[in-house]
C-alpha cells in the first residue's frame, strides 16, 4: 500500500487509482482514461514500475530473431502504411519459396531461436502456399520457432484455402506454425478503423482469430497502432477488448504498442506524437493490462534511446536482434534505417537503464542471463 505519510507525492485526484494499483486491483476504463489524461508522467512511471516488478522483477527480455517479409504486395490499402504496393508496380516484391529459404539459410551459423514472418496480403497465396514454406523451414531447421502471419493475413489465406478458421489454424500448426505475431490490430474502434484501414479485417475478426488460435494451442501477441487520429477513449477501448479476451483464453504473451510513423504514407500530415505520449502509452498499457505478462517496446520502430527510457515506464521486453531484416519501419521513417543490434549492444542498452538483461526464446523460456 502507499504509505499514508507520503500523500503529497501523489496529486489528490490520483490517490484513489494509485492505491488500487498498489494493492493489485484492476483499474476501470474510466480510471485508465484518467491515467492517460494525467500530466504526471513520473508518477505513471512509478505506478507502471509497481506492476512490471510483480510480473518481471527487474528483468528485461530480448531474443535472437530475424524477420522475413515475403511480399509487400497487398490487397489492402491502409492509410498509415508506407510499405505496400499493388501487384506489378515498381518497388514491389514477392519472394519465391526458394528465395525465402535463402534468407533462412543465411542464418544457418547464427544462434537465432525465432523467425518472424509478416508481409502484405498477396491476392494469389493461400494457406497451403504459405504452409509449404513453413514445412520447408522446419525441415531445414527443426529447432526454430516460427512466429508468423498477422490475423489479417490469416483471415485472407484461410478463406482463400476454403477452410474454416478452426480448420485453417489447425492445418497451419501442422505445417509448422508455432505462434502468431500481434500485427493488424491497429485500433479496434470501428469508426477510427474505418478511417485508417477501411477494407481490412474487422476488429471482431482480429479478436476471433486470436481466440481460435489460443484454443488451437497457438499463443500470440497483440499490438495497438497509436498516435494518429485516435483519442484516449479509443486506446482504452482497445486495451479493454484485449483484457477481456485474455481473461477468457490466457493465450497472449506480449502487448506491443506501435507508434505511428509518418513518412511515405497518406497520413503524413498527421505528424507524430511526443516522447511523453509514448511513455504514457507504455505505462498505462502496463497498468491496465493486468493479465498480460509482458509489455514490449519494438526498438526498430521506437528508436534506441526511447526504448531504453521505456524500461522505466513498464516495458520488460525489447524484442530481438533482428539483424536488419525488417523494412516496415525504416520505410515509415524510423531513425534506424538499417536496424541491427547484436546481443552485447542490446544487453548494454538494458544495463544502461539499470535493468537485468535476459535472453529468452519466443515463449519466454530463459536462454541465458547476460
Ligand atoms: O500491423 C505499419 C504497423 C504492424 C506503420 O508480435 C506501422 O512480436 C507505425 O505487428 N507506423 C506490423 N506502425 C508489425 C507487427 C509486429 C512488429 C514487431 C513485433 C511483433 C510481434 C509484431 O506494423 C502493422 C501496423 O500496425 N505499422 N505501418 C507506420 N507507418
Amino acid at each position: 500500500m502507499i504509505p499514508e505519510e507520503l500523500p503529497e507525492i501523489i496529486p489528490e485526484e490520483m490517490r484513489g487509482v494509485a492505491a488500487k494499483i498498489s494493492a493489485g486491483e484492476r483499474v476501470t476504463n474510466e480510471e485508465g482514461e484518467a491515467l492517460f489524461r494525467s500530466k504526471d508522467i513520473a508518477l505513471l512511471g512509478i505506478l507502471a514500475g509497481v506492476v512490471r516488478r510483480r510480473f518481471n522483477g527487474d528483468r528485461v527480455y530480448f531474443n535472437r530473431n530475424f524477420h522475413i517479409e515475403p511480399t509487400n504486395i497487398c490487397i489492402h490499402n491502409c492509410r498509415f502504411c508506407s510499405y505496400r504496393k499493388p501487384a506489378g508496380s515498381p518497388g514491389s516484391w514477392d519472394y519465391t519459396p526458394d528465395q525465402i529459404m535463402d534468407i533462412v539459410k543465411s542464418f544457418d551459423n547464427k544462434p537465432v531461436t525465432e523467425v518472424h514472418i509478416v508481409g502484405g496480403v498477396h491476392p494469389a497465396h493461400d494457406l497451403h502456399y504459405y504452409g509449404k514454406i513453413l514445412s520447408m523451414i522446419k525441415a531445414h531447421r527443426p529447432g526454430i520457432h516460427i512466429k508468423a502471419f498477422t490475423a489479417v493475413e490469416l483471415d485472407y489465406m484461410i478463406k482463400k484455402g476454403g477452410l474454416t478458421l478452426e480448420e485453417g489454424l489447425a492445418e497451419l500448426k501442422k505445417y509448422g506454425l508455432d505462434s502468431i505475431p500481434g500485427g493488424g490490430a491497429e485500433i479496434f474502434d470501428e469508426v477510427i478503423r474505418r478511417e485508417i484501414c477501411d477494407d481490412k479485417s474487422s476488429s471482431e475478426k482480429w479478436l476471433k482469430i486470436h481466440e481460435v488460435a489460443h484454443r488451437t494451442g497457438l499463443p500470440s501477441n497483440a499490438t495497438i497502432l497509436y498516435g494518429h487520429i485516435e483519442n484516449y477513449g479509443h486506446r482504452i477501448d482497445h486495451l479493454d477488448r484485449l483484457r477481456r479476451l485474455q481473461d477468457k483464453t490466457g493465450g497472449f504473451n506480449a502487448f506491443i504498442p506501435l507508434k505511428f510513423r509518418k513518412s511515405n504514407n497518406p497520413m503524413e500530415k498527421q505528424g507524430e506524437v511526443s516522447l511523453i505520449e509514448d511513455m504514457k502509452n507504455y505505462a498505462v498499457s502496463r497498468i491496465f493490462l493486468d493479465n498480460f505478462p509482458h509489455i514490449k517496446a519494438y526498438w526498430p520502430a521506437l528508436g534506441r534511446s526511447s526504448t531504453q527510457l521505456s524500461l522505466s515506464f513498464g516495458v520488460d521486453d525489447v524484442d530481438g536482434t533482428i539483424d536488419d531484416t525488417t523494412k516496415i519501419y525504416s520505410m515509415a521513417g524510423a531513425e534506424d534505417q538499417r536496424p541491427a543490434m547484436d546481443t552485447s549492444e542490446i544487453s548494454a542498452l538494458i544495463r544502461g537503464a539499470g535493468y537485468t538483461p535476459v535472453e529468452r526464446d519466443t515463449l519466454y523460456n530463459v536462454v541465458r542471463e547476460w
